[in-house]
């Protein structure tokens, strides 16, 4: 049965319910205003026996935002600190909180990498650090690399540098104590020293110098705040060498065009314009004469050109040599781009993230590299290099593009393009961790035992802020998500868009107010974010929203007071009426427009005890869509007595609205069966008591005969 009880607004109660233990920051405000409860002809209930909204721990994280990027800077470089502190202070305005570290005085370490690493764990472990950025180069030892044990086959000295030892922090790295670092089960007999799943992002300014920090910080600076808008935002140049000249195997001979022409196929096509230089052995045909396939052949000079007129994105992929030139096959004198080039390189105010697939061209540990030469170019070059430090390893004939610098580099493009994780710490460490969960993993063709699967996870690094959003498009202004009316407590619920309509995936939307809130919501991938404001009305909060393809967008909203209790527009209690063998279901259908619906509870009062003193159970939603404002409770099996119920359905703001229906008013009936069981319950009594006594009698009889047979005997 359905009531039809939905005038509820008969009376109107105002009561003050004390919050005793409730911060004063939060709360103030309705620590001296009353609470609102609407209520139909009630009896008087206390609400405070009923659990309260529990603020403190709902505002802790608007008081107490965690630190999620550290910035690390050599000890006593006090100009290492000016020239980092405007970058810092931007991530902290757009809401990644930041914080700048120059001393591990205090951190346990056998050497300075260790109390690095020891460093940064103890933040990840109190705080929720995503991102940490090495200001410092590896060659002069400002911020060491680790050397890590990776006997590889590439004749190379076993030791091999690598800044993964700061992103995997759940790792022992050196399980047996030996001082090698970095060994694999195979080599300490039975454990990993390395744990393959990193815990932040890494990315490294290689600066000799303060100077030189400065100009990496300013290009990231500019890149992130008041980049050179143009149409270099949406290319992507693709450069495809060929890596094996001499080829074992039939059916490829290691054009990295595959490759190439394969990422740009799959990932870019649809969202940027692209340039696609390629370089074949004519075992491969990238399809010159083919109008929607179209590419150039791969020239230093066309390279250099493109470099130049300025990409968003860029990979090359074929043989590195000498650390500083990128060849476009081997003998190495088919040069495609080197130092020079990327010193002389005219892409000013349009600096590219530029993987580079290929072998030492990013060994930053030395210097002279190409790598090096892109990210240290002042306001030109790279905004982010991933190269590798040493010699990296391919399969030939990987045609299906899944294994060592191949898989590695695909994945990385289907992490950024795919996936949509524009920041290029995120999309390189992810993609590490896609690789090696990959089917060629799970196929048990490759394992984290052997040395050249280790030697490409390693090697390939990020130069550069792992936290950019890297630019695929020209950015627009986000649109204004906050002009309806936002109360106080909400949740706040929405898509942040760009003012074309078009979702930003992974938003940043962080919130401030002058008495020190200082919250930061991320979107999903989809761009919807969803986050509860503090129970506070009259509060102003200044938003900036930034991400992927924005620019810096700044709005503000205050929040109105929910003074409005929760509707309640249907319930029911069934069955009509219930016996003890009955479950007794109840429903509501309850929904709050301001600040949202808490919690609604059921009471129930026994006899006529009139809500003196009662039981409470929380109403549950199923959250489907087609019962949104649904709220169910079941009572199995009450015992015979009178009962009533009552609803309260409470809102964030803490308004409540008590309902009491007269269908939820009933007396359960004593059952027949009882009277039946304790008619049979005499019937049995009865019973039992004339088979005791003729149990006594025939025990009295067996003693009398026994006692009479013994004086026979005598
Ligand atoms: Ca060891
Ligand atoms: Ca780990
Ligand atoms: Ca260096
Ligand atoms: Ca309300």
């Amino acid at each position: 049965m359905i009531s039809k009880k939905t005038a509820f607004l008969s009376i109107v109660i105002l009561i003050l319910i004390p919050f005793s233990g409730i911060s004063y920051y939060i709360f103030g405000d309705k620590n001296l205003n009353p609470t609102n409860v609407v209520a139909d002809d009630v009896p008087d209930v206390d609400l405070s026996e009923l659990p309260q909204i529990d603020y403190d721990y709902l505002c802790y994280d608007w008081y107490n935002p965690k630190i999620e990027m550290l910035i690390i800077l050599p000890p006593n470089k006090p100009d290492f600190v000016k020239a980092v502190e405007p970058l810092a202070e931007w991530k902290n305005e757009k809401g990644v909180k930041t914080i700048i570290l120059n001393d591990t005085t205090g951190f346990s370490g056998r050497d300075e990498a260790e109390k690095i690493r020891n460093m940064i764990k103890y933040y990840y472990e109190r705080e929720n650090i995503r991102w940490v950025l090495l200001c410092g180069d590896a060659q002069s030892n400002l911020i060491p690399i680790r050397e890590v044990y990776n006997p590889d086959p590439s004749g190379e000295p076993a030791s091999k540098p690598t800044d993964f030892y700061y992103a995997d922090l759940t790792g022992s790295w050196d399980y047996n104590r030996n001082g090698v670092f970095g060994e694999s089960a195979v080599e300490t007999g039975n454990v990993d020293e390395i744990d393959w799943t990193p815990e932040v992002y890494v990315g490294r300014l290689p600066a000799n110098d303060a100077y030189e920090l400065e100009l990496m910080v300013n290009k990231t600076l500019k890149y992130e705040t008041n980049p050179f808008i143009g149409e270099w935002m949406n290319r992507m140049l693709l450069a495809g060498g060929i890596s094996d000249p001499s080829p074992k195997y039939p059916g490829d001979y290691e054009d990295e065009g595959r490759l190439t022409q394969y990422i740009w196929k799959s990932y870019v096509k649809s969202k940027m314009n692209f340039t696609h230089l390629c370089d074949y052995t004519g075992k491969y045909y990238p399809g010159k004469f083919i109008p929607d396939e179209p590419f150039e052949d791969l020239t230093q000079i066309k390279l250099r050109q493109n470099m130049t007129a300025g990409y968003s994105t860029v990979i090359m992929a074929g043989h590195g040599d000498n650390q500083n030139v990128f060849c476009r096959l081997l003998p190495t004198s088919a040069v495609a781009y080197n130092s020079d080039d990327a010193k002389n390189s005219g892409n000013t105010d349009m600096p590219s993230l530029v993987y580079i697939d290929a072998c030492e061209t990013t060994s930053y540990d030395d210097d002279n590299n190409l790598g090096e030469t892109l990210i240290n170019r002042s306001n030109a070059g790279a905004i982010g290099v991933i190269g590798a430090l040493r010699f990296s390893w391919y399969y030939s004939n990987d045609i299906n593009l899944e294994k060592l610098n191949r898989g590695n580099a695909k994945l990385f493009w289907e992490e950024f393009f795919q996936n949509k994780k524009f920041q290029q710490g995120r999309a390189l460490y992810d993609s590490k961790v896609t690789y090696m969960n990959s089917d060629y993993f799970e196929r048990g063709e490759a394992t984290m035992n052997e040395e050249w699967q280790r030697k490409n996870i390693l090697t390939y690094c990020l130069l550069g802020d792992p936290e950019v959003d890297i630019y695929t498009d020209v950015p627009k202004n986000a649109s204004n998500p906050f002009k309806g009316n936002i109360f106080e407590a909400q949740m706040v619920s929405t898509v942040i868009k760009n003012n074309n309509g078009k979702a930003v995936p992974y938003a940043r939307v962080h919130l401030r107010t002058k008495d020190g809130k200082y919250y930061t919501a991320y979107a999903d991938i989809n761009g919807r974010v969803n986050f509860r404001l503090p129970a506070q009305a009259g509060e102003k909060y200044n938003v900036t929203i930034t991400g992927h393809n924005l620019i810096p967008s700044y709005f503000n909203f205050s929040t109105l007071t929910d003074n409005l209790a929760p509707e309640i527009s249907d319930e029911d209690c069934s069955p009509d009426e219930p016996t003890v063998y009955d479950n007794v279901c109840f429903e509501v259908n309850s929904y709050d427009l301001e600040s949202g619906l808490e919690s609604v509870f059921l009471l129930q009062s026994e006899d006529d005890d009139d809500f003196d003193e009662y039981l409470y159970y929380r109403m549950l939603n199923s959250f489907r869509d087609d019962e949104d404002n649904l709220f169910k409770h079941t009572i199995h099996n009450l015992d015979p007595g009178k009962y009533s119920f009552l609803i309260i359905a409470r809102d964030w703001a803490n308004n409540y609205h008590i309902l009491d229906d007269d269908s939820f008013e009933f007396t359960i009936p004593t059952p027949m069966m009882d009277y039946l069981l304790i008619t049979m319950s005499i019937a049995i009594i009865s019973i039992t008591g004339i088979s005791i006594f003729i149990t006594y009698k025939g025990f009295k009889n067996y003693k009398y005969k026994l006692l009479h047979s013994r004086n026979d005997s005598f």
